[in-house]
């Protein structure tokens, strides 16, 4: 009798906890904007700037000081949060060309693939910068495989690398949109392909000149990284680019409204060329760069439009963040500098893109889910190389012995139950130099990388030596104190030599 009331009374507890987590599985939307600084926004104290949509987000969710993108740069960064795993762990995921092979193993865990097993319906739009193909690279003409598709999303709408760099062409699925087959696309990042005019050669024809790089093939009055000819009916046109990838983003919301769904909604702003619509142009009073600000805005308020019509913001986990820290000149003469207008892009950090400093990868977090997450702000130390891990317990899966070891459950903390998060935080800049957030504590690994980088005019936190700052005391990271802390500096090395040997 005993037994059986035990039994009845463990049944009940499974089933609802079962029935707890059926509830808990919410629609993932995921947006994640381009070289978006840490003080690029008007709910993380930007003035010159506003942006409503985002901030009324940051408003009714919770709002994280210390996230971090794991790199300053963004094909690290993009790995790391579809595989759960260190871009620095593997040769070749720093700044991928345009004609790049697929980085990601297809069969490994990713963030779209586990919850694909969850019963998601997974989809991305946007930038993908992450390689497309086979080795040697994609077939443009072709099917361009593996891609998107065979690493666990549903569906696939992509810029194939960057808004700077060729082809200049939208792939939806395994296909290039729009394309003639007549005139075949053709690519290359080496030797001149075709006849057309090159940014190099035939400045006058362009609509915004280039300052650095950026002056192979012209499209659409801007000349690119990379040379690129044929495909002249699929070509985007940047202008339009923000409202068709948010067109994109809200039909795949309304196609799989009836499912739980995960889009992941990479933007192409704030990146260069910054060419938001007529719309935005000259709205901001910065230029081009805040006039893309404007645009991000706008784009996540139509996406909240959306799930609003739906009926789905209240199940919907929204997330937006950033893939690395800001940069103000990227490559073109695009008045980003001259019409700064005491806009700090980084906020009170030091350094920015590209950047061993702090700036180069903590950037904005904002979660919004209401009812499951807190609202306000939270100071816990977050990784975005955490989310698989944490968006794997919030919906009931399981990450395999050897999978994405580099992600942590941080669930709690994403949740806004857990105050703490990460015990430490691994970033990557550029020269692939290594440096560790722990406690008050930012230590930067000795390098022989360059001080600044004199185009972007960044400061790139290279030093030979080692360099060890309180960030609660020294935020902007301007007095080195690794010779008056030796023991600190001694359990970073240790705690550095430990994940890298992990
Ligand atoms: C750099 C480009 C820069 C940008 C960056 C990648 C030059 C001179 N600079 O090499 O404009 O495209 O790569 O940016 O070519 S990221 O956000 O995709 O990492
Ligand atoms: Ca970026």
């Amino acid at each position: 009798m005993k037994n059986r009331f035990l039994f009845l009374f463990c049944s009940v507890l499974v089933f609802s906890g079962l029935a707890v987590q059926a509830q808990q599985k919410p629609n993932i939307v995921l947006i994640y904007a381009d070289d978006l600084g840490y003080g690029d926004l008007s709910c993380y104290g930007a003035t010159k700037v506003k942006t409503p949509n985002i901030d009324r987000v940051a408003a009714e969710g919770l709002r994280f000081t210390n996230a971090h993108a794991t790199s300053a740069t963004c094909t690290p960064s993009r790995y790391s949060l579809l595989t759960g795993q260190y871009a620095w762990r593997k040769t070749g995921t720093g700044i991928a060309p345009g004609d790049a092979a697929l980085l990601i193993p297809t069969n490994r865990v990713t963030l779209p693939g586990m919850l694909q097993r969850a019963g998601y319906q997974t989809g991305v739009v946007g930038k993908w910068h992450l390689g497309l193909g086979p080795k040697g690279g994609p077939d443009w003409n072709g099917d361009i495989k593996p891609g998107p598709l065979e690493i666990g999303f549903n569906y696939s709408f992509l810029l194939p690398a960057t808004g700077d760099r060729v082809p200049c062409v939208y792939v939806e699925n395994h296909r290039i949109v729009g394309l003639n087959p007549s005139d075949p696309v053709q690519v290359s990042y080496k030797d001149p392909i075709g006849t057309e005019p090159t940014g190099k050669a035939n400045p006058e024809l362009l609509k915004m000149m280039f300052s650095h790089g950026h002056d192979q093939t012209i499209i659409n009055g801007v000349s690119r990284i990379g040379y690129m000819s044929g495909g002249k009916s699929a070509r985007w046109v940047d202008e339009e680019m923000a409202d068709v990838l948010t067109g994109k983003v809200n039909q795949f919301i309304e196609t799989n409204q009836k499912s739980p769904f995960f889009v992941y909604f990479s933007t192409h702003d704030i990146h260069v060329p910054r060419m938001p619509h007529s719309r935005f142009v000259g709205k901001s009073g910065m230029g081009p760069r805040g006039d893309a600000i404007l645009q991000l805005d706008y784009c996540v308020g139509e996406v909240m439009k959306t799930l609003e019509r739906l009926g789905l913001k209240d199940q919907t986990m929204v997330i937006i963040s950033s893939d690395n820290g800001p940069v103000v000149d990227d490559g073109y003469q695009d008045e980003a500098v001259a019409k700064l207008g005491g806009h700090t892009p980084a906020g009170p950090l030091r350094g920015g893109k590209y950047s061993a400093f702090d700036a180069g990868t903590r950037v904005p977090f904002i979660v919004r889910w209401p009812g499951n997450v807190k609202t306000g702000t939270s100071d816990a130390l977050l990784s975005q190389v955490d989310l698989l891990a944490s968006l794997a317990v919030l919906t009931g899966q399981k990450v395999g012995e050897g999978e994405a070891t580099d992600s942590f459950n941080t669930l709690n903390a994403l949740l806004g139950k857990d105050p703490k998060g990460r015990d430490y935080v691994i970033e990557h800049a550029l020269n692939n130099t290594l440096s560790i957030r722990k406690g008050n504590w930012k230590y930067i690994e000795p390098s022989q990388g360059p001080v600044v980088q004199k185009n972007t005019n960044t400061e790139l936190g290279n030093n030979p030596q080692p360099q060890l700052y309180n960030l609660k005391t020294d935020l902007g990271e301007t007095k080195n104190v690794a010779g008056q802390n030796p023991q600190v500096v001694a359990e970073m090395v240790a705690l550095l030599k430990s994940v890298k040997e992990g």
